[in-house]
């Protein structure tokens, strides 16, 4: 076992890389160019840093390597571990109820049993590779215990920690049978963020509940053991956002340009094509989408002569049961759409279930005259980014839901409710029917704000954060706040 230490490590359930093993059982890396990684790289590079993660494999133990730069860790995840705290306890447990329980979430003790456990292999592996005093930064919902776990064993450690799913209301978060171990867990960390300013007042709210600590935005004072010194947790919003630079110069490439045209063309040249881009996930509001739509073709509203729907449905999580019977209920959709309005030759939707590369998503995007994102909950939305930093021409309208991280900054988008079929029936008509100086005026208000908080800006101005909590590191604690000025609430008689 190498000894070897990092002065900065992040730590997510998912490795940047992962390990694929062909027919002829010989193993390679594949990288997944995800925004995470693009915008950590240079951080990593200059900061001798590690990932440390699962390379998503079950029962494979594998040495730490190298990887464009950066250390990669594996963390070992059984068949059995990945039932019960990937897919039980992080997926059909905290997911629904995180994202305001669209689903039901189901309870099971040895799910979270599991949970605990996992969350302690990750810390362990944390602890052991970073050096004195390195930033840790915890990525998201499966590993909400780590932070507390590394203090605990690792006290010198700077520790941030980001949710990239939305963080309930307390009336939500409170059917958690485990919620104030998850409180605890987080404030383990020196900075929490969230995606929405809501998402971190809610977070604050349950602290105050559950733990009656005082907060005051976005502090939080969590008392030290045994009349210890307290610390000070900043819990506040950094919205997320993607390598806005590169993905606009992928969709300006002719290749993907002409691809576009292709696209169009094969579709049959209709007047207009709506896009939908989605994991294949309940959060993510498929259903209304295609009812409202659907409903727009039984009225006589559009025909099928001029409108086409593709909708990228990508797999996911195919062995949790909801999301099975989730897909037979889009496809069954899908399919009477297209019976009862399709000709033989126009289809009312094109559906694909299955991944694209990066080229040929953002060709579709170059494609789509409407952009339809209507999730019911979505900590942030990449997708509805992605559309506009495709959109160099400053054409292309974006219809978004207001449940969506990405709807407190887009503000130029066609704002909808998606449980308001008539209003998202009213949306789409006016985006299809939208003059080109409207179009134009609201794509680059929103190229603007897509410009301006790329994902470098969200990785600066979060590390900035928790190296300003460095310098109060080592003052004895937090400075006594005037007492009236924080809000502090009786937590619930136990
Ligand atoms: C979680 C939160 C938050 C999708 N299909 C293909 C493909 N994608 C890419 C998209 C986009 C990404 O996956 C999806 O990101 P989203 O943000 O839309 O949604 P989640 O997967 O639910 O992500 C979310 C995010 O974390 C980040 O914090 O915004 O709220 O739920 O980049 O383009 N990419 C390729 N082929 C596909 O078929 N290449």
């Amino acid at each position: 076992m190498s000894d070897e230490r990092y002065s900065f490590v992040v730590v997510s359930n998912r490795l940047p890389v992962d390990r694929v093993v062909d027919e002829a059982g010989n193993a390679s890396w594949k990288q997944s160019p995800g925004g995470l990684v693009t915008a950590l790289e240079p951080v990593m590079r200059a900061a001798d840093g590690a990932w440390v993660g699962w390379a998503g494999q079950a029962d494979v133990d594998l040495e730490p390597f190298d990887n464009a730069g950066i250390r990669i860790v594996p963390v070992p995840l059984s068949e059995s571990d990945l039932e019960l705290y990937y897919e039980g306890f992080s997926n059909d447990t905290l997911w629904p109820l995180y994202h305001d329980v669209i689903a039901q979430p189901s309870y099971h003790r040895e799910w979270w049993d599991r949970y605990v456990q996992v969350n302690r292999r990750f810390a362990d592996a944390v602890a052991r590779i970073s050096d004195d005093a390195a930033t840790v930064w915890v990525q998201d919902y499966q590993l909400q215990l780590v932070p507390a776990m590394l203090r605990e064993r690792r006290p010198d450690l700077l520790i941030g920690f980001f949710n990239h799913i939305p963080f309930p209301a307390y009336g939500i978060f409170s059917q958690l049978p485990w919620r104030t171990q998850i409180v605890d867990g987080l404030l383990g960390a020196d900075v929490v963020g969230f995606q929405r300013v809501a998402d971190a007042g809610n977070f604050s709210r349950a602290v105050r509940r559950l733990k009656g600590y005082a907060t005051k935005t976005p502090y939080i004072d969590v008392p030290g053991v045994d009349g210890g010194a307290s610390r000070r947790v900043i819990a506040r919003a950094f919205p997320i956002s993607i390598d806005t630079r590169s993905f606009e110069e992928l969709a300006a490439r002719p290749d993907v340009q002409e691809r576009a045209a292709q696209i169009r063309h094969d579709l049959g040249n209709p007047k207009t094509i709506l896009l939908g881009v989605d994991r294949l996930d309940y959060t993510k509001g498929i259903g209304h989408r295609l009812k409202a739509y659907g409903e727009l073709l039984e009225d006589g509203r559009l025909s099928v002569e001029d409108v086409t729907l593709v909708q990228v449905a990508t797999p996911s999580r195919e062995r949790v049961e909801s999301y099975r019977q989730l897909r037979d209920e889009i496809e069954l959709t899908v399919g009477r759409i297209n019976g009862d309005f399709g000709t033989i030759s126009h289809q009312a939707i094109s559906y694909l279930h299955h991944g694209f590369p990066r080229e040929e998503m953002a060709a579709l995007y170059v494609a789509a005259d409407v952009m339809l994102v209507t999730a019911l909950r979505d900590g942030m939305n990449l997708v509805a980014k992605e559309y506009v930093a495709a959109r160099a021409d400053e054409d292309g309208v974006l219809i978004l839901s207001e449940f969506t991280g990405a709807s407190d900054e887009l503000r130029a988008a066609l704002l909808v409710n998606p449980h308001d079929i008539d209003g998202v029936k009213d949306a789409i008509l006016r985006a299809i029917e939208m003059p080109r100086q409207e179009r134009r005026k609201r794509m680059r208000s929103l190229r603007k704000k897509v410009a301006e908080n790329d994902v470098n800006h969200w990785s600066d101005t979060f590390l900035a954060t928790l190296d300003g909590s460095r310098a109060r590191i080592g003052w004895g604690g937090a400075e006594p706040l005037d007492a009236l000025e924080w809000t502090i609430e009786r937590p619930p008689r136990s």
